[in-house]
C-alpha cells in the first residue's frame, strides 16, 4: 500500500484511517501529547474516536491505544474535539459527545500517564445549549482558570446571527453556569470573502500572547463554517474584558484556508505557543479510501505576537533537525533545477523584491512542467503577496485546484519565505505568514524545483528532508515484498 502511495507524508504525522482536529494537546512528565480526531476503520469521518501519541521531541510520534471510543450513552456517534485539562491533579477531558446529530459537554477522567480514560457517569454535564438561544451548533471547548473558577468557551452558531463563542463558568468541571456569549458574529460581513466569519465558530482557542508589560492581547482563533460549504480558520486580535471579548481586529490565520483547519494551541514548559492543524485532502473520497488514510497533522508552529498583536507563525525550531542533506545554498539565480529533486525538501528562501518584482518558485515539478505546483510573490502597489497555483499540481482532474493567496507583512519588499514539501502536504512561510496546502502530483517524476525571478535577488537554502521513524517503519510494515520503494 504505502510503498504506491507517494502521497503519503513521511514527516508529517499521519495514521491509518481518518484523522482530523488536534486534540488535548498537553506537555506532561517530558512528553507532547497529541490526540485527535480518527476513525481506526476507514478513512472516512464516522463514529469519531479519540486517537493518541506522544513525542518528546515534537518530531518523533508514538501512536499509543485509542485514548476514547464512542461508548453507548451521549457519545455514541462520536467523541468529538475537546481539550485536556488537570483539575485538582485529576487529568480530565473536555469533549463534545455525540449522539443523534448533535453534541453535548462530557467528561473522561485519565490516569497519571494519560493513556487510559473512563468517562463520567454523569455525561453530559451540560445538558442543553442555552434555551434562551436558537442555536444550530454547540460543541469544541477551551478551557482555562481564572483563580479557583474554570472558564470555558464553546463554539457555537446563533440562527440569523452568526458564530458564537458561549462562556460558562464552573468550579469543578461537572456543573456549569452560562455567563452569556463571550463574542458573537455576525453572517452577513464580509460574505464570500476570505474574511466571512460563517455561520458557525468550531474549534475555537482564547489565549493570552504578547508580553505583559509591553501590550499583551488576547487572541481568539476559530474555524468559520457554513455546514460544510464554507471552511477556514480566521482569528480575532482584543482583550478580554470581564465576560467579553473585545475584538479589536479580524485576520486570517493561514492563506490555505481549509488547508489548515480547526488548530489547537498548548503552551510548553517554556512558555511558548504551540499550534497543532488538521490538513485536509484535497482529493476525492473514492482516492482517499483506496489510499487507506485520510488527513495529516500540520508540523509544530511556534507562534508569536507582533507588536501591533497579530501573528507570527513559524515551524517550531525542532523541525530543523529533520534536515538531512544541504542541498543548495547561494544566488537563487543560480539554483540547478535539472539536479535539485525530491519529495522531502526544505526550501528556505531570503528575498529582496523591488516594487513591481515577481518571483515564481516552482516545487513538485515534472522536467517537462506538465505537473508543477508554483508560489508566486508579488510586490504591487498594494504591497506584497503570495499565492499558491496549483491549476497545474497534478494531471488527475479530479483533485482540488483552488487558488489561494493572501498578502504578506512587508514594507520593503523583503520576504522570508520557507516552504516545506512533504509529499502531498505542503506548508509555507512567507514573514510569519503561513500558506498551507495540499498537492497531488500523478507523475513519478514531479519531484523538481525551480526559481525564477523579475528583478531583485534571492538567497536559497535547500534541504532533503528526513523521514521520521515512525513513518518509515509504518511504510516496511505496510509494504509487501514485491513493491520495492521509490
Ligand atoms: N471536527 C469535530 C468537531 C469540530 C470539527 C468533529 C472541526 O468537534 O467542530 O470531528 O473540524
Amino acid at each position: 500500500l504505502a510503498a504506491t502511495d507517494p502521497h503519503r507524508p513521511e514527516f508529517h504525522f499521519v495514521t491509518a484511517g481518518w484523522l482530523n482536529d488536534p486534540n488535548g494537546l498537553t506537555f506532561h512528565e517530558g512528553l507532547f501529547h497529541l490526540f485527535y480526531q480518527y476513525n481506526p476503520y476507514a478513512p472516512v469521518h464516522h463514529k469519531i474516536h479519540w486517537g493518541h501519541a506522544v513525542s518528546s521531541d515534537l518530531l518523533e510520534w508514538e501512536e499509543l491505544p485509542i485514548a476514547l471510543t464512542p461508548g453507548t450513552g451521549p457519545d455514541e456517534d462520536g467523541c468529538w474535539s475537546g481539550v485536556l485539562v488537570h483539575h485538582d491533579g485529576v487529568p480530565t477531558i473536555m469533549y463534545s459527545g455525540r449522539k443523534g446529530g448533535s453534541e453535548l459537554p462530557c467528561l473522561a477522567f485519565g490516569t497519571p500517564d494519560l493513556t487510559q480514560w473512563r468517562k463520567h457517569p454523569d455525561n453530559p454535564v451540560i445538558s442543553a445549549p442555552p434555551a434562551d438561544l436558537d442555536i444550530i451548533a454547540f460543541r469544541d471547548h477551551c478551557l482555562w482558570q481564572e483563580g479557583d473558577t474554570w472558564r470555558q468557551v464553546i463554539g457555537s452558531g446563533v440562527r440569523g446571527v452568526g458564530g458564537a463563542a458561549l462562556l460558562y463558568e464552573s468550579r469543578d468541571l461537572r456543573s456549569w453556569t452560562y455567563l452569556g456569549p463571550l463574542l458573537t458574529g455576525n453572517a452577513e460581513t464580509n460574505k464570500g470573502t476570505p474574511l466571512w466569519t460563517g455561520t458557525m465558530w468550531e474549534c475555537i482557542d482564547v489565549f493570552p500572547l504578547g508580553d505583559a508589560g509591553s501590550g499583551q492581547h488576547h487572541i481568539m482563533v476559530f474555524s468559520a463554517w457554513d455546514h460544510g460549504v464554507t471552511m477556514h480558520t480566521l482569528y480575532w486580535v482584543g482583550q478580554m474584558e470581564g465576560d467579553r471579548f473585545i475584538p479589536e481586529g479580524l485576520h486570517r490565520l493561514d492563506l490555505g484556508g481549509r488547508f489548515f483547519y480547526a488548530p489547537q494551541s498548548m503552551r510548553d514548559e517554556a512558555g511558548r505557543r504551540l499550534m497543532f492543524g488538521w490538513l485536509q485532502e484535497g482529493r476525492s473520497d473514492a482516492a482517499q479510501i483506496a489510499a487507506g488514510w485520510s488527513g495529516v497533522m500540520s508540523l509544530p508552529r511556534l507562534v508569536t505576537a507582533r507588536p501591533d498583536g497579530t501573528l507570527h507563525q513559524h515551524p517550531a525550531p525542532e523541525v530543523d533537525r529533520l534536515r538531512s542533506r544541504l542541498l543548495f545554498d547561494g544566488d537563487g539565480s543560480h539554483l540547478p533545477t535539472a539536479e535539485l529533486t525530491g519529495d522531502q525538501l526544505d526550501v528556505e528562501l531570503d528575498v529582496t523584491l523591488p516594487p513591481g518584482a515577481t518571483l515564481e518558485v516552482k516545487v513538485r515539478a515534472t522536467p517537462d512542467n506538465a505537473e508543477q505546483t508554483v508560489y508566486l510573490l508579488e510586490h504591487t502597489t498594494n504591497g506584497v503577496r503570495l499565492s499558491l497555483d496549483r491549476s497545474t499540481s497534478s494531471l488527475d482532474p479530479t483533485v482540488d485546484t483552488t487558488p489561494l493567496s493572501g498578502s504578506i507583512p512587508s514594507s520593503d519588499g523583503k520576504v522570508s519565505l520557507r516552504i516545506l514539501v512533504d509529499h502531498s502536504a505542503l506548508e509555507s512561510f512567507a514573514n510569519g505568514v503561513p500558506l498551507t496546502a495540499r498537492a497531488y502530483p500523478t507523475r513519478h517524476d514531479a519531484l523538481g524545483i525551480g526559481l525564477r525571478q523579475s528583478a531583485g535577488q534571492t538567497t536559497a537554502r535547500v534541504w532533503s528532508m528526513n523521514s521520521t521513524s515512525r513513518n518509515t517503519t509504518a511504510h516496511t510494515h505496510r509494504v509487501s515484498a514485491d513493491l520495492p520503494r521509490r
